[in-house]
């Protein structure tokens, strides 16, 4: 289905405006997990799977969204801002409140929103549309916006609206996405580089565990806590330390018998990933991919057993691949505790693999498996169709 001529059509019939059409992607990591917030590095890139909004002023000062996916209508006016039980409509209302805190008043405008981006499957729909939504109204109503500042908003609205308190990894990627490259982002200054992302006979999939387990936001949160403790504790010890960026391993060996060792073991795991994530874009630079799908385990080993995010389905499904020639790399992408595990296959053995794990994951764990061939795209912007 052609998705944004799809719901032009429906806002058009609905409220009788040609509307402004926003796209923008959801993500993948290529490595770089649970480092964002610790003002570390990551390795997104935005892809072909995309939340898609329709926008157009309001005639009667009421707001009217819908989502077409799953026809769910929603009013509301902007003059008292509320969370709302739906859940999608915050993505828009936060979004709104930032604009507002910003000092721009923002207009009642109607949206219908779909997409493509497995809900649930870790790719962060919830950004994508966060950010086609500052995007669009940025247009729609004439107010200056950059695509940093549009992150950011992004950042702080799914912080203090929705109440995860995510780093910008996800925003950025849908943001700043480009076709084929992949982005080294240095969450501490916001400076970043693309990297061609040249897989010759490889391909990314992505492998959908089909849950999502209903500890990931608070869990998520713990982590965090767990990082500034580690942080507060370092910074009794040492001058200069603001986050875990500022820390080395050799320093965390030092003050280990300082530390509670649950806090010590989290921190650990961030400084290596760190530190795995600026070799792995060396191997990337000297097209060495079979020590870059080495280190997509090293990742995937480290969230499972010393961060603990992981859960038995992205186990299950990254150990299955370790065993399959075809396969360079793999290991569970995103927040975790469900959603999908991004691999690095030759491509024509996709297929093949596909039928196998599918089968052998309905036996071990009675679930449908789902399967994503990604491609490398562009981030947020607006469509003409
Ligand atoms: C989620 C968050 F939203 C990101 O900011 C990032 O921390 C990621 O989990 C883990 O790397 O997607």
């Amino acid at each position: 289905m052609n998705i944004p001529l799809h719901i032009s059509q429906i806002h058009e019939s609905r409220f009788n405006q040609k509307p402004l059409i926003v796209r923008s992607p959801g993500r993948i990591n290529l490595i770089g997990e649970h480092t964002d917030y610790n003002n570390g590095f990551v390795l997104p890139a935005a892809t072909d799977k995309a939340v898609y909004i329709t926008l157009s002023a309001s005639t009667d000062a009421t707001c009217h969204w819908f989502a077409a996916d799953f026809s769910d209508e929603f009013t509301t006016t902007l003059d008292v801002l509320q969370p709302s039980p739906k859940n999608w409509p915050n993505y828009l209302l936060g979004i709104v409140e930032q604009f507002q805190k910003m000092g721009h008043s923002i207009p009642a405008f109607n949206c219908v929103v779909s997409g493509d981006v497995p809900a649930g499957g870790g790719m962060s729909s919830s950004a994508a549309l966060e950010c086609a939504t500052g995007w669009g109204l940025a247009n729609l109503f004439n107010i200056q916006l950059d695509k940093l500042t549009l992150t950011r908003m992004a950042q702080r609205s799914e912080n203090e609206f929705v109440g995860l308190q995510c780093g910008i990894m996800d925003m950025f990627a849908s943001a700043f996405g480009r076709h084929n490259e992949v982005i080294r982002l240095d969450c501490r200054s916001l400076e970043y580089e693309y990297f061609p992302l040249d897989l010759a006979d490889y391909q990314i999939v992505l492998f959908d565990t089909g849950v999502k387990h209903s500890l990931a936001s608070s869990e998520y949160n713990t982590r965090r806590q767990e990082c500034e403790a580690g942080v507060a504790l370092l910074q009794t010890l040492e001058s200069d330390i603001h986050s875990l960026r500022d820390v080395s391993e050799e320093m965390l060996l030092t003050h280990q018998r300082k530390f509670d060792p649950l806090i010590f073991v989290r921190c650990l795991y961030v400084v290596q990933e760190n530190e795995r994530l600026l070799a792995a874009c060396e191997d990337l630079k000297r097209g060495d991919l079979e020590t870059f799908g080495q280190r997509m385990y090293g990742s995937h080993n480290g969230l499972r057993d010393m961060y603990e995010v992981s859960c038995k389905e992205l186990d299950y499904l990254v150990s299955f691949t370790t065993t399959e020639k075809s396969v360079l790399g793999a290991r569970m992408m995103g927040g975790g505790f469900g959603g999908c595990t991004i691999n690095i296959i030759k491509a024509d053995a996709v297929d093949d693999l596909f039928e196998r794990i599918q089968k052998a994951y309905k036996i071990a764990m009675g679930l449908d498996l789902k399967m994503y061939k990604v491609s490398i795209e562009d981030g947020t912007s607006i469509l003409s169709i």
